[in-house]
């Protein structure tokens, strides 16, 4: 029998989440087909170790269910190699750490307040308490300054660079990445949680065959169940055996350092519910998804140019963009709170050098991988756009921003979750 408390408050979270709209940049709606899986009985199964190689009996169904999300992953991103046990973002990049340096090492990262993520080396991550982490920021138009990364590089010798952004609104160059890794002899690591979706598209570069590891969380442009992925190359060795560190050793080092290393049983609900999401990101349509998503993206940072908006870098290349809100008289935190009172969800961001605490920041940031998935296109954009500049310009109206809601809440059901 349901718990009926819980239900009616999923019940009422599925009602906001249809009578509003999603813009938090690293959220999505997955598919039903997702949302089945990751509901399903596999979540009373127990399966430390890895397909074939189980510290439980009773594995035959879950080694093939763990069997088929790896073998997608590794056709969908073009490796050798995948772990899919990883319970989210920050254990994958905590098992990457833990696989190719030792405490106290020196890891480069971009800092959390310009763009990158805490497990990127923010002073009171584990990134940053366990190793000896230093930060990169942009220039002052927000853009990646490649030829400041390789002197602090030059300078600082990281053993490890872990590359990527939750914030950055423009494409990564990995090349230039690598060769400032190579410079130094350190590993590089691609975080492109954000943008997996978009290179499956091939609307961003993948990092892939030019960086030594990849991960990608699960559940934001790949329209997945929450959860994560490490993505190399190289020959699995003998497992049993702690190998060197290595290249060619990268597929055992990764899953030593998921187990025994960090974690426990995987989760074998999710790995289901990644496996299908997977099979639908091979499908021809999650690349017209993907390129959709860079188009909307596109439109609406446009036509938020026009409405007077400053926008980081002043436009996107990708699924979000991060807005300046200070030559509009209020803050980040304001801005979320009265996006959030007309039924527009963003989240409130800082901006690059932000004169602002990080708990009431300059910006907000905002994004298109869920209004895509229930179908919007240009023409929806330009009336988000509206309704963003009207909901900021009357952000101390409550009247006003609750009409506003009313009137984003009948649009936004002419575009269903899916269902
Ligand atoms: N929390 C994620 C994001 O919102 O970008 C990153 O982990």
């Amino acid at each position: 029998m349901d718990d009926t408390q819980i239900w009616d408050l999923i019940q009422q979270e599925e009602d906001r989440q249809a009578s509003g709209l999603e813009m938090i940049p690293s959220e999505n709606h997955s598919s039903v087909a997702v949302r089945r899986a990751s509901g399903s009985i596999l979540t009373d199964k127990y399966s430390e170790g890895y397909p074939g190689m189980r510290y439980y009996a009773g594995c035959q169904i879950v080694d093939k269910v763990e069997n088929l999300a790896r073998d997608r992953a590794k056709q969908l991103f073009g490796v050798t190699h995948a772990n899919v046990q990883p319970h989210s973002g920050s254990p994958a990049n905590q098992a990457i750490y833990f696989a190719l340096v030792d405490p106290g090492d020196t890891v480069m990262g971009m800092s959390l307040y310009f763009g990158g993520h805490m497990t990127h080396g923010l002073k009171v991550n584990f990134s940053g308490t366990y190793y000896k982490s230093v930060q990169y920021t942009t220039d002052k138009h927000g853009y990646m300054d490649y030829e400041a990364i390789a002197a602090m590089a030059a300078k600082e010798k990281p053993r490890l660079i872990m590359a990527g952004t939750t914030a950055y609104p423009r494409i990564i160059d990995w090349q230039k990445l690598r060769e400032i890794a190579d410079s130094v002899g350190a590993w590089l690591a691609a975080d492109i949680s954000h943008i997996s979706g978009l290179v499956v598209a091939g609307v961003h570069p993948s990092p892939i065959g030019i960086v030594d590891v990849t991960m990608t969380t699960t559940h934001k442009t790949l329209r997945g169940p929450r959860g994560a992925m490490i993505l190399c190359n190289g020959d699995p060795s003998d497992p049993l055996k702690k190998p060197e560190r290595t290249k060619e050793n990268l597929p055992s080092l990764i899953d030593r350092a998921i187990i025994p290393g960090l974690q426990g049983g995987p989760h074998n609900h999710q790995t289901a519910a990644i496996a299908v999401a997977l099979d639908e990101a091979l499908q021809p349509s999650f690349k017209e998804y993907g390129k959709q998503i860079a188009i909307n993206a596109k439109k609406l940072s446009e036509e938020l140019l026009s409405r007077g908006f400053e926008l980081v870098t002043g436009g996107t290349d990708n699924h979000l963009m991060v807005i300046d809100l200070t030559n509009k008289g209020l803050s980040g935190k304001q801005g979320e709170t009265a996006l959030s009172k007309a039924g527009i969800t963003v989240n409130k961001n800082t901006v690059p050098f932000d004169p602002r605490s990080p708990f009431d920041p300059s910006g907000i940031r905002l994004g298109t991988p869920a209004l895509t998935t229930r179908g919007m296109k240009e023409a929806e954009m330009v009336q988000v756009a509206d309704w963003i500049a009207d909901a900021v310009a009357h952000h101390k109206d409550d009247k006003h921003l609750a009409t506003l809601h009313e009137e984003i809440t009948k649009f936004a059901k002419k575009f269903p979750l899916p269902r």
